[in-house]
C-alpha cells in the first residue's frame, strides 16, 4: 500500500468553523481534496452562501450552516444537524476567530471578553460537542488554529494572545484527556498569513508589512495555501501518534531573531 494512503481522508466527515473564506476555507478545501466531506459554519446566511459558491467553483460539494460558535446551544444543534444530514464528525478544525488590536489599557473588559469568547471558549464548546461521538466511533481528529501569539506577545493584541495561549494549552489538555480514545488533538500555529484578518497590517506603507518580512526567514507573508498540507497531515492517519503538538507553519519566524537592518 502506498504511504500516500495514510494521508487519505476518504469517507471522513470534517467540520471547519468560520470557513466561508480565509484560512478556514483553504483548510476545508484541502480536506475535501484529500477525500473528506466538508461542513462549515459562519455567522450569517450571506457568508455561508458566499462560501458554498466558492466551494462549488472548486468542484467541492460542501455543507454550510449558520452558527455562532460562541452559542453553546446553537453549536449543539449544529453538530446534531450535521450528524443527521452528513454523518458523525471525524475531524474538527476550530478555525473561527477574531482579533481586536487595541492597547490593553484602552480595551474594555467587554472587548477583552469577546475575543476570549470566540478564540478560546468557542473551541472548548465545539470540541465538547463532537468528542462524545468521536469516542463512540473509536477515533477523532481535532485541530485548533493557534497563532504566533500562542508563544509571543506584541503591542495591542493582549486579548488575542491570552486566548491563543490558552488555546495552546486547551489543545494539550484535550490530547491528554482523550488520547486513550484514539482522539488526537493538535494545533496549527500559522505565521503571518495574507487574509482579511491581517489586511490592515498589509496596507501600503504600513510599517508592520516590512517588519514582519524582516522577522520571517522565508522573507514573505504566508498564503492560506501554505496551511493546506499541514492540515491534511494532522487530519489523517499519517499523524495518529502525533498528539498535543502545535505545528507552527510560520516560515521560520519562531526560529529567527530577525534580519539586521541594512
Ligand atoms: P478571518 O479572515 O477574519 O476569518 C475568520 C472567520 O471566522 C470569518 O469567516 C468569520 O466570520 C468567522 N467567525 C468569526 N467569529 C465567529 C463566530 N462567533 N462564529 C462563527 N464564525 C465566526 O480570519 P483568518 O485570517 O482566516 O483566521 C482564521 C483563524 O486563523 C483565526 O482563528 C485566526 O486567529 C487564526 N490565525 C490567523 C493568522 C493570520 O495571519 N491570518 C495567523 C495565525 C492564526 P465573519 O466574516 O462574520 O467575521
Ligand atoms: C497581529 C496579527 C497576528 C496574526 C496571527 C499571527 O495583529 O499580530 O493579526 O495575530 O493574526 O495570529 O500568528
Amino acid at each position: 500500500m502506498s504511504i500516500l494512503n495514510k494521508f487519505s481522508l476518504d469517507g471522513k466527515v470534517a467540520l471547519v468553523t468560520g470557513a466561508s473564506y480565509g484560512i478556514g476555507f483553504a483548510i476545508a478545501t484541502a480536506l475535501a481534496k484529500a477525500g473528506a466531506t466538508v461542513c462549515f459554519n459562519d455567522l450569517n446566511q450571506e457568508l455561508v452562501d458566499k462560501g458554498l459558491k466558492a466551494y462549488e467553483e472548486l468542484g467541492i460539494k460542501a455543507y454550510g450552516y449558520v452558527c455562532d460558535v460562541t452559542d453553546e446551544e446553537a453549536v449543539n444543534q449544529l453538530v446534531k444537524k450535521i450528524e443527521e444530514e452528513v454523518g458523525i464528525i471525524d475531524i474538527l478544525v476550530n478555525n473561527a476567530g477574531i482579533i481586536k488590536r487595541i492597547p490593553m489599557c484602552e480595551m474594555t473588559a467587554a472587548e477583552f471578553r469577546q475575543v476570549i469568547d470566540v478564540d478560546l471558549n468557542a473551541p472548548f464548546i465545539v470540541a465538547k460537542a463532537v468528542i462524545p461521538n468521536m469516542i463512540k466511533k473509536g477515533h477523532g481528529k481535532i485541530i485548533n488554529i493557534c497563532s504566533m501569539m500562542s508563544e509571543l506577545g506584541r503591542e495591542t493584541v493582549s486579548a488575542y494572545a491570552a486566548a491563543k495561549g490558552g488555546l495552546k494549552m486547551l489543545t494539550k489538555n484535550i490530547a491528554s484527556e482523550y488520547g486513550e480514545f484514539n482522539i488526537q488533538c493538535n494545533g496549527i500555529g500559522p505565521g503571518y498569513i495574507a487574509t482579511p484578518q491581517t489586511a490592515p497590517l498589509r496596507e501600503d506603507g504600513h510599517p508592520f508589512n516590512s517588519f514582519i518580512i524582516s522577522k520571517t526567514p522565508a522573507a514573505r507573508w504566508g498564503e492560506t495555501e501554505d496551511l493546506m498540507g499541514p492540515a491534511v497531515f494532522l487530519a489523517s492517519d499519517a499523524s495518529n501518534f502525533v498528539n498535543g503538538h502545535i505545528l507552527y507553519v510560520d516560515g521560520g519566524i519562531l526560529a529567527y531573531i530577525g534580519k539586521q537592518p541594512k
